[in-house]
């Protein structure tokens, strides 16, 4: 493999419309934030990343504003002249600065995508040459749809219909206690046959616990993240009252809360978002873990745009990764991505990874620069 050195850093906050507002047990959003990383390796080659952020401390901590000062002060001046062997020595030339897991991600990402362009192969490719023996790129993986919560079941049912009849496979819906059990009675009575799932973004309690096995009667495919969002303790205290499978998103930030969580039996499942756990080098630690525990594993997404979504796109092709992923197409996202081509749906709910080398989508400078506008407009803060 040749080596990389980067020799600058370029940061791109963005603000994205969503074709429709996303609603979760945090409340709802309108539009996608996003910092996209680029770095230029000092032969020239550009690689890109994404720091899946929200506009909110929500889901994880990390806000726009934070990504920024967090790169710029720290991130970037540490990388920045680096030469890079492989990219799973990232993680150690970040390692004097803690935390900040979806932020360095990004970072991650781009150094990534430069080495595989500069090595002039997929990215994908590249995930399976540091996976364990054996595990080739499919060259595609099978993904589902995450629904968020509607203002009625009768605007739920209409979108799972629609979603159905766009090709999805598998179907995730967003709850919230009192938002539950009448909504998957519901979409069960009229599905009866789908993959169904719910998500619930930490909004129950231990004591839910007789509530939340009132669910194993509609056949979940299993049911994401019920209790806190920090918490593994209670979710192996949880998962022996319920037949359905738990499966951990929240909860597990590195390698080694999933090595505790499958000790304490608190997950059937894993979902896995490269950026909640630091990026793709933690990653593949924890693909390794499941693939050698034969633990059901998926990978999460944040309504990423095209940069992000192709790098997990890239990881989702790994064989372990057995359930469908939350990697969709991009016209359940957005309107115009800031890369081309978009991600359109296979006939058997697949996406399939592009081609070229590193992430395989091009991004669109003239997108970008609109994009950072709009971010400028609607939040007029200095650039990082
Ligand atoms: O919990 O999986 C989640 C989006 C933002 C924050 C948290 C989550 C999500 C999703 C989106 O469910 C799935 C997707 O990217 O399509
Ligand atoms: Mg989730």
């Amino acid at each position: 493999m040749k080596s990389i050195t980067i020799q600058s850093i370029d940061l791109h906050t963005v603000l994205l419309p969503y074709l429709a507002p996303f609603e979760t047990s945090f409340g709802a959003e309108t539009d996608k934030v996003a910092l996209l990383v680029e770095l230029t390796t000092a032969a020239g080659v550009v690689g890109w990343g994404e720091c899946s952020i929200e506009l909110w401390p929500g889901y994880g901590h990390e806000t726009a504003l934070m990504a920024q000062h967090i790169l710029s002060e720290f991130l970037v001046p540490a990388a920045l002249g680096a030469t890079i062997r492989d990219p799973r020595e990232v993680p150690a030339l970040l390692r004097r600065f803690r935390g900040n897991q979806h932020t360095r991600a990004g970072l991650e990402a781009a150094v990534w995508d430069a080495f595989a362009k500069t090595n002039d192969m997929r990215l994908t490719d590249l995930f399976s040459h540091y996976a364990p023996p054996g595990h080739d790129s499919q060259g595609k993986a099978l993904v589902g749809v995450s629904i968020g919560i509607q203002p009625s079941l009768e605007a739920t049912l209409a979108v799972v219909r629609q979603r159905l009849d766009e090709g999805y496979g598998r179907i995730k819906l967003k709850i919230k206690r009192g938002w539950d059990i009448e909504l998957a009675r519901a979409v069960r009575a009229a599905h009866p046959d789908i993959l169904l799932m719910l998500d619930a973004n930490s909004d129950y309690r231990p004591e839910d616990a007789d509530l939340l096995a009132q669910l194993d009667e509609f056949d979940l495919l299993m049911i994401e993240q019920p209790l806190s969002h920090d918490d593994i303790y209670e979710h192996g205290r949880l998962q022996p009252r319920l037949q359905t499978r738990v499966c951990l998103d929240e909860s597990v930030k590195t390698a080694g809360d999933l090595r505790l969580a499958l000790q304490v039996g608190a997950l059937g499942v894993l979902n896995l978002k490269p950026a909640r756990v630091g990026g793709f080098s933690e990653s593949l630690e924890i693909y390794g873990i499941c693939a050698e525990s034969d633990t059901p594993l998926w990978v999460g997404g944040m309504l990423e745009t095209g940069v992000g979504r192709a790098a997990n796109l890239a990881f989702a092709a790994l064989p372990s990764v057995n359930l469908p992923s939350d990697i969709s197409a991009t016209d359940r996202y957005f309107a115009k991505d800031i890369s081309e081509p978009p991600f359109v749906l296979g006939a058997d709910s697949t996406l399939t990874v592009p081609a070229g080398a590193g992430i395989g989508v091009e991004v669109l400078r003239e997108r970008v620069e609109a994009a950072a506008a709009r971010w400028y407009e609607n939040y007029p803060y200095k650039a990082g």
